[in-house]
């Protein structure tokens, strides 16, 4: 590991050619007048969102979505050009921040555009026009809200409508027809607006789901985000995905202290596990304050490709583990990743903390570096850049 800036023995590794192998998969399938927008809000989904945004960009995305501005603001700052959308409703005070950094807002409230539009003054905005179609967040829901906003957008100049969207509440679950609902009643919105003189270049209702099940009814962008990390959006899902995705987060650490123990000795706080005559226990510096939390303590890792279970509570920093033998001090173990013919995936994690596969690599917090591979230009040699 060249050019490393931590000093810690557990990291995170992102893949940045998965990254890039899934936008290549979801622009193969979706028709050739579809384009992908990225979305690497919560810091690319915990993998590093400039990182991320970069590599999803040569892939091919035209777009990059967030949640917030802050997180737009941070992607301009590391030198991103490409057009960037903020999902969640930004206090109309920032409008002219959105502006000069050619960020493109999320609008649906009559009273937000005549906010903002004193502040923009003669400065354009880009907005998307955003309609709640059933999932019951953000949007305008009925044609009164829209006709209310055509109005507004009419008297001021402040403001240019470059798309229109949607989010589906139920994309995930193939058998639910209510996606179907949610279009027809975008449609009918969106058909409203056009013929009051909107005419917006993007059109777009898919999440990485919504594009699988519906790919010829998501309009011409579509808003990848868990796929684009190499997961699926649900169990259900796995069974109709129609192409391979590449998961591109790992999760390592290593062993920092070994032991042989007696029988009937404590472990951690609580002293929960007592050990056997002769069980070899293990350290592993990382613990809840990086993400690996409590709930895992009857989780294992993986070591020299075998599996070690966590015995006794994780601590903030660090937790133990029986190792299957005596190891060396420095050993690498895998919290998430494939060792031989062992594997533990974020959906393992996911399922024993009884969420969903987008909560796990989110949840590993900030102290855990992300170190990114990528192949260089030759051929099969593995370049390690290193982006916090
Ligand atoms: N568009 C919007 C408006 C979103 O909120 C999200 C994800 C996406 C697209 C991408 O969806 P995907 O990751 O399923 O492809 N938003 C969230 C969320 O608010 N909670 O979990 C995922």
């Amino acid at each position: 590991m060249d050019n490393q800036e931590f000093y810690r023995g557990t990291w995170a590794e992102v893949d940045l050619d998965a990254i890039e192998q899934n936008v290549k998969s979801f622009k193969k399938y979706v028709s050739n007048e579809v384009s992908v927008m990225a979305v690497v809000k919560a810091n690319g989904y915990g993998h590093g969102a400039v990182a991320v945004a970069q590599k999803a960009l040569r892939a091919g995305a035209e777009y990059l979505a967030v949640a917030i501005l802050d997180e737009a603001i941070a992607l301009r700052e590391a030198g991103i050009e490409a057009p960037i959308l903020v999902l969640g409703w930004v206090p109309p005070i920032y409008a002219e921040v959105a502006a000069r950094n050619g960020i493109t807002l999320t609008v649906f409230q009559e009273k937000w555009l005549e906010e903002a539009a004193s502040i923009l003054g003669k400065t354009l905005l880009n907005i998307h026009l955003k309609i709640d179609t059933g999932m019951g967040r953000l949007g305008i829901k009925e044609e009164d809200e829209a006709k209310q906003l055509i109005e507004c957008l009419a008297t001021h100049s402040s403001f240019y409508v470059e798309g229109f969207y949607t989010h589906f509440a139920t994309a995930d679950e193939p058998g639910n027809p209510f996606i179907e609902i949610q279009i027809d009643k975008f449609e009918k919105l969106a058909s409203f607006l056009k013929e009051n003189g909107l005419q917006p270049k993007w059109v777009h209702l898919g999440n990485s789901a919504g594009s699988i099940r519906v790919p010829k009814r998501i309009g011409n962008l579509i808003r990848l985000g868990i796929s684009m990390y190499g997961l699926s959006p649900s169990q259900e899902m796995k069974s109709i995905q129609p192409f391979k995705l590449n998961a591109a987060f790992r999760l390592y650490s290593q062993v920092v202290h070994v032991k042989k123990m007696m029988a009937g000795e404590p472990i951690s706080y609580g002293s929960t596990y007592h050990t056997s005559e002769g069980e070899w226990i293990g350290t592993i510096p990382i613990g809840y304050a990086d993400g690996w939390i409590r709930k895992l303590s009857d989780a294992y890792v993986l070591v020299n490709g075998e599996r070690a279970p966590i015995v006794g509570r994780i601590c903030m920093d660090q937790f133990m583990v029986r190792l299957p033998s005596k190891i060396e001090v420095g050993t690498k173990v895998t919290l998430i990743g494939k060792e031989g013919s062992e594997e533990i995936t974020i959906d393992d994690i996911a399922e024993r903390l009884e969420t969903i596969n987008y909560e796990i690599p989110c949840m590993i917090g900030p102290r855990v570096p992300r170190l990114f591979k990528e192949y260089g230009e030759k051929k099969g040699v593995m370049n390690t850049i290193l982006k916090k």
